[in-house]
């Protein structure tokens, strides 16, 4: 193994380390919300449902298909796209788990929604083609970052939930 191939093996031996610590999905409880919110809400779940199928895979919990791949990276982009739209302006309160601080920085939210989304569709090219696992791997944790990063900036910390 060469520096470069070690160095990006530790790289993502410690990724997925970072990955198996996440908290589940499931932590969030969604019910009671109305309208927008629970949009929002039912469009955030069936990314995270996407998500933790193809992180079981790429955590070896079950076998890697490539075709899961292309079907939980389109669930992602397509929704991802339409984050934005669900986050009217004063539309935090009430179940909502969404920071003010979003709206008043606004532009980096919609930076942030737009770069999970082209992660997701890079995803979706690498499943699509004949590649190997490994980078696919590496991407979908690119992936897990950018909604990691979004949650961490702009939804309330688990405790402060509703
Ligand atoms: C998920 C989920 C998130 C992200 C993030 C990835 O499955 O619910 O919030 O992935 O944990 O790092």
């Amino acid at each position: 193994m060469n520096k470069i191939t070690f160095y990006a093996a530790r790289s993502l031996t410690a990724s997925l380390i970072l990955i198996a610590a996440l908290a589940p999905s499931g932590v969030y409880a969604h019910g009671g919300a109305t309208g927008i919110v629970k949009e929002r809400m039912d469009a955030m779940s069936a990314m995270a449902d996407a998500m933790e199928v193809m992180g079981d895979m790429v955590k070896g919990k079950r076998p890697l298909k490539r075709e899961a791949f292309v079907d939980g990276s389109n669930v992602v982009a397509e929704h991802s796209a339409e984050i934005t739209g669900l986050f009217p302006e004063g539309s935090s309160g009430g179940k909502s788990d969404a920071l003010s601080k979003l709206w008043q920085q606004w532009g980096q939210f919609e930076a942030m929604a737009k770069r999970t989304q082209n992660e997701a569709d890079k995803l979706g090219e690498l499943s699509g083609n004949s590649g190997d696992n490994r980078s696919l791997k590496v991407q979908f944790i690119k992936l897990g970052k950018s909604c990691k990063s979004c949650h961490t900036d702009y939804r309330k910390k688990k405790k402060e939930k509703h």
